[in-house]
């Protein structure tokens, strides 16, 4: 067994999820590597302390290059605020760390950029946090396109809905509405939650080629969470766009933080020739399916079985599900950093996935397209990719 010893950069929401997917894998995912968490950072040190105890961290630091620069660390995980990915990744290929970077990638796919140069030149691992293609039943939706159950594809719909800035009160910045942010998030939901669903519809569906957006801000000043200060908000509440794929198909996406009622509605849906998927993950265990036609025959179903499937994805057979518990117990949200982690290390040991993790690469492109959403609002026109 080697021990892989972990730096976490960042102690919110995703360093909880993250810390959590380190402590738990090795109890589901049979790896060649002892898992260890070193040392975490944030700038708050009675936070970082909590943080520390609640998930077993040896040692902390308020200052994120003192952990870079520690030899005894191999994996850097990078799951703070928007803005500092780039900086911190950078630094971690030069240090030559394996490198998990939570999403979105960057402010900018500039900055995407510059840090694909430094991870390529540096050649070490990488790992982008889009968590929800770890999910059995949306990695049961990519294998029923591959093994081509909906055939030729025509439309592609996806909807990431929240409703919880709807208030005026709720303020901008601070530890938990950083999102608010432009100088801190970049974007809005383009990059919070659309990137996620970019993400899966490449995934599933291919390049998108296209795309023209619109974006609104409904509430358009909030007072500063730390200062109380009238302060200006210039990131998209919601956005909505068309797109063209490369293989003709055509893509519809909604999201936004208004949608009362929806708190992580995230959705897809495909239609082909020959059948249909949909998932929604309000209803996370399951997968819809239609199936219209055999793929290997294209003969059709018969016209009184056809109807849309709901499938329990829980059946050791189903992608992931062989790790847990037996049919018909489901997993949760913390499963799909676990599965995701597990991924990743199965590649660094040369073994085979479930499925490859999108790297930093990868995810510069999700990121070139959330680009070119914004600049499709703000110039009211098609944009190519
Ligand atoms: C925002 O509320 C958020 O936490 C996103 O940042 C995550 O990426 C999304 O999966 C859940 O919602």
């Amino acid at each position: 067994m080697k021990t892989l010893n972990v730096g976490m950069l960042g102690s919110g929401f995703m360093g909880r999820t993250h810390s959590n997917a380190f402590n738990q894998v090795g109890h589901f995912f049979d790896l060649p590597f002892e898992l260890v968490l070193k040392c975490c950072y944030a700038r708050n040190r009675e936070n970082l302390e909590k943080f520390q105890r609640a998930w077993g961290y040896e040692s902390i630091e308020t200052d994120w290059h003192k952990v870079i620069e520690r030899d005894d660390i191999d994996i850097i995980d990078v799951v703070t605020p928007n803005f500092m990915h780039k900086d911190m990744v950078i630094e971690a290929a030069k240090a030559g760390k394996m490198i998990i970077c939570e999403k979105p990638l960057a402010m900018s796919y500039a900055q995407a950029q510059e840090m694909v140069d430094a991870v390529e030149a540096a050649g070490v691992p990488t790992c982008v946090s889009f968590c929800y293609r770890r999910n059995p039943s949306i990695a049961l939706f990519k294998q029923l396109v591959d093994e081509n159950r909906i055939g030729r594809p025509f439309h592609y719909r996806a909807t990431y809905n929240q409703d919880y800035t709807i208030s005026k009160k709720v303020p901008v910045g601070g530890a938990s509405l950083w999102r608010l942010d432009a100088n801190v998030a970049g974007s809005g939901v383009t990059g919070d939650l659309l990137a996620h669903s970019i993400d899966c519809a490449e995934w599933l569906n291919g390049p998108i080629s296209r795309v023209c957006a619109h974006t609104e801000i409904f509430i358009k000043e909030r007072a500063d969470a730390v200062t109380g200060k009238a302060t200006p908000i210039t990131i998209d509440d919601a956005c909505m766009f068309m797109a063209q794929f490369q293989n003709g198909s055509l893509g519809v996406f909604e999201s936004s933080r208004y949608a009362r009622g929806r708190k992580n509605f995230n959705t897809m849906e495909m239609n082909g020739e020959n059948g249909a998927c949909y998932f929604n993950l309000e209803e996370p265990e399951y997968l819809q399916f239609f199936r219209y036609a055999d793929p290997e025959t294209g003969k059709k179903v018969e016209d009184h079985l056809t109807g849309w499937q709901k499938i329990l994805v829980t059946n050791s057979e189903h992608p992931y599900m062989d790790h847990y518990w037996v049919p018909g117990t489901v997993i949760g949200y913390e499963h799909y950093f676990i599965n995701q982690l597990a991924d990743f290390l199965l590649e660094v040991a040369g073994r085979q996935p479930v499925y490859p993790v999108p790297t930093i690469k990868d995810a510069a492109r999700t990121q070139k397209v959330c680009d070119a959403v914004i600049q499709s609002a703000k110039e009211e026109r098609w944009i190519d990719i």
